[in-house]
């Protein structure tokens, strides 16, 4: 098969789908590989480096995109939407469920389009998700961190606070594999951290993993509310494969939090579970204030530190790759049940439950 990488062209996303060992893993399939001139710039690997791993350099987008089964990072963003062509492959990040124009074009032009989030193994896990949820919830504690800073519109607040001086209180909501991450970090800096999940097998592991280092509680308004209305950063990790996410923290909550305050919601990339979380944000501006609380809304976190990111990614999508260029995507995902549910869009229809009812299609 052939396959192309796109750079990517969303703000400031510095992650490339592939790296130079992943060009040698499909190139010793028997594959080609074709990568956009300085598509691993960003994080750190130069057109030499993937040439000597077997892939050959295009100079344009278009060419990119031009192959059998394209590999990207991210959802495509309206100028890549002239790409789509019947029958191509994309394999990326979709998040479907709050994109009604992209999930359009993609079925207008017979797209067959896996999602990385959506691939799931049938323990329930999403192995193509799992390690950006794991760079995002550690990233989600550093940057509330950062944002309590006075001089970037927080109250001023250091949240392992210093000896006769309060910790500051960190509520996580979500008790998975970002909120999880992003508590880790948070014990790590000494906050006083609260979960919330609403799963009580997971509140009893996470009990068991940290101990008296965190509070477990489990997720219902009234405990939403409360830990809210205490805590001095608030970090929003629920995810629902494939859906919208639930609008869990009401403005009315917001509105109960300290002036200077800060939410970073995660799972923003799905619509957001807070309220107030109603417009998407960039690393170049990352924040905006309301009700006097900040909040961060990046839909590419792990798009910040692309050199970690981008290995960890393709550590998990170049197997699943392999295996499409190897069978073609229907043998590959007739063979694989966790791949199969990676497919969002093929043949010009939906063929995920949840996007379908996110756009009020028959499923
Ligand atoms: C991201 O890492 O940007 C995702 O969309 C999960």
């Amino acid at each position: 098969m052939r396959i192309g990488i796109p750079k990517e062209i969303k703000n400031n996303e510095n992650r490339v789908a592939i790296t130079p060992s992943g060009v040698y893993h499909l190139v010793n399939n028997g594959h080609e590989v074709f990568v956009e001139h300085e598509a691993g710039a960003g994080s750190g690997f130069t057109n030499e480096d993937f040439i000597s791993a077997g892939a050959s350099i295009v100079l344009t987008a278009q060419e990119a995109w031009s192959f059998d089964m394209v590999m990207k990072v991210k959802e495509p963003i309206q100028s890549e939407y002239g790409y789509f062509r019947e029958g191509l492959i994309l394999f990326t990040y979709l998040h479907l469920a709050p994109e009604p124009e992209l999930t359009k074009a993609l079925i207008d032009n017979k797209v067959i389009a896996i999602a990385y989030e959506t691939v799931q193994l049938p323990n329930g896990s999403l192995p193509l998700l799992t390690p950006m949820s794991e760079v995002a919830g550690r990233m989600a504690t550093q940057i509330g961190a950062q944002f309590l800073e006075k001089i970037h519109g927080g109250m001023g607040i250091l949240l392992a606070g210093v000896p006769g001086v309060a910790r500051g209180k960190v509520t996580v909501i979500g008790g998975g594999v970002a909120g999880t991450n992003a508590a880790k970090m948070a014990v790590g800096l000494g906050a006083d951290v609260t979960i919330l999940d609403l799963s009580p097998d997971r509140l009893r592991q996470l009990d068991d993993l940290f101990g008296k280092d965190v509070t477990t509680l489990m997720s219902n308004p009234l405990n939403i509310a409360e830990s809210v209305a205490e805590a001095d950063l608030v970090i929003g990790a629920v995810l629902i494969p494939g859906a919208k996410a639930p609008k869990l923290v009401t403005e009315e909550m917001i509105k109960s939090m300290k002036p200077g305050a800060v939410v970073v919601d995660i799972a923003i990339d799905q619509g957001g579970i807070f309220e107030t979380t109603d417009r998407i944000t960039t690393h170049d501006a990352p924040t905006y204030t309301k009700h006097d609380v900040v909040h961060y809304a990046v839909a590419n976190m792990p798009g910040a530190v692309p050199r970690t990111s981008t290995i960890a990614l393709t550590n998990v999508t170049v197997p699943y790759a392999v295996q499409i260029a190897n069978k073609g995507y229907r043998q590959a995902c007739l063979t694989n049940e966790a791949l199969l549910k990676g497919i969002n869009c093929a043949d010009g229809f939906v063929t995920y439950r949840a996007v379908a009812e996110a756009h009020g299609l028959e499923y």
